[in-house]
């Protein structure tokens, strides 16, 4: 019998009931997470600066049979110990007013990435904002490099580690994002793969400005319970072996032993609530552990409910190969095929969305 850190229990024991008193468990979990798995996140910037860098002639940026243009963008902000600026990209619909927007943190500098279907985004009425996570900083344990030399580091096993950086841009491209008059910033969806979908949880967990988070694929440390993974799945003595960097230092402490944690996964899917959750698992990515993936979602459902939202309507599951359960709050599908964020998923990432948007 695996034994899961409750939810709905403050760190004292005394019950969780109401949303009043989720709004404080709520905060001991961030301090829980940010503490011994991600390490602590410095606040947003007050400001955020951002720049249209190409627009000026229409001809060099219309794209996507002409239906949307290309916008290459520069944000900037003062970070801790100085100026930080990094590129972004940003496909925007022609002719709409305001139109939602996926915000996707990307593995790849292309303009027109394997992981985008661009043009099928633009035709569904979504702008499209793009960032390369390197131009964060680079995916090592070199804490001196981009935004990760830009705040101090205390050495204690707390010090944020890359996942929390890639999110943590995300977070300030969206404060410039949303100030533009053709987004629609009531509809926006933060979206990753695999490392960057870990990223995207746990920046949306921190936010509560993306009424969409999406996880693609994002396995360990992501979506995934650590806690009974199935065979084949990565645990946490993988992850912390491979990429010590992405998380703070004490997360090591649980190599081997993830029943020492005093938190799982769900505790970052639950962060999210009541906002829309979309999880995406392949059958092939034994790795990511689909089965966990879908799990942590009915786990977190009872925090949905507080507030009066379904949460996971996936029944008892596991859910087949190619099927998908959308009905509630949140919503998870399991693609055949490999780890891959692929053309099917954003049709079903989409189909979800616009069943939610609020439209005027
Ligand atoms: C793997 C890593 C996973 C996943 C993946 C990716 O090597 O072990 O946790 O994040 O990389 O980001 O593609």
């Amino acid at each position: 019998m695996v034994f899961y850190p409750e939810l709905l229990k403050f760190n004292d024991g005394s019950d969780v009931g109401c949303t009043k008193c989720w709004s404080r468990r709520r905060e001991e979990i961030l301090e829980i997470l940010q503490r011994e798995e991600y390490g602590y996140v410095p606040k947003l910037p007050e400001t955020v600066r951002g720049e249209i860098l190409s627009g000026q002639d229409p001809e060099d940026v219309r794209c996507c049979s002409g239906h949307a243009e290309l916008l290459r963008l520069r944000i900037s902000f003062d970070a801790e110990k100085g100026p930080f600026s990094f590129p972004m990209h940003l496909f925007r619909p022609e002719g709409k007013e305001k139109a939602p927007l996926i915000l996707l943190l990307n593995f790849r500098p292309d303009v027109y990435d394997k992981y985008y279907p661009a043009e099928e985004i633009i035709d569904h009425g979504f702008a499209l904002g793009v960032i390369y996570y390197e131009d964060v900083t680079k995916d090592n344990g070199d804490m001196a490099d981009g935004l990760a030399g830009l705040y101090e580091r205390r050495n204690d096993g707390t010090d944020w580690g890359k996942l929390a950086m890639w999110g943590f841009a995300a977070r300030c491209a969206m404060s410039y994002l949303e100030t533009l008059p053709f987004i629609d910033r009531e509809n926006v969806a933060l979206a990753g793969h695999s490392r960057l979908g870990k990223a995207a949880l746990l920046a949306s967990a921190m936010d509560g400005r993306f009424k969409f988070t999406i996880s693609n694929d994002s396995g360990c440390c992501g979506a995934a319970y650590e806690r009974g993974k199935h065979p084949g799945g990565e645990t946490v003595a993988d992850i912390t072996r491979v990429f010590p960097f992405w998380f703070c230092g004490n997360m090591k402490k649980y190599a081997g032993r993830p029943e020492e944690m005093p938190f799982d996964q769900h505790f970052l899917l639950s962060l999210i609530a009541p906002g829309y959750l979309l999880v995406g698992s392949a059958s092939g990515d034994l790795w990511a552990d689909p089965v966990s993936e879908e799990d942590s979602c009915r786990a977190v459902t009872p925090v949905w409910k507080l507030y009066g939202k379904e949460g996971y309507l996936g029944g008892d599951g596991p859910c087949e190969t190619n099927g998908s359960f959308d009905a509630g709050t949140i919503a998870y599908h399991k693609r055949d095929g490999i780890h891959f964020l692929g053309r099917q998923d954003w049709l079903r990432y989409m189909d979800f969305m616009e069943k939610h948007l609020d439209r005027p």
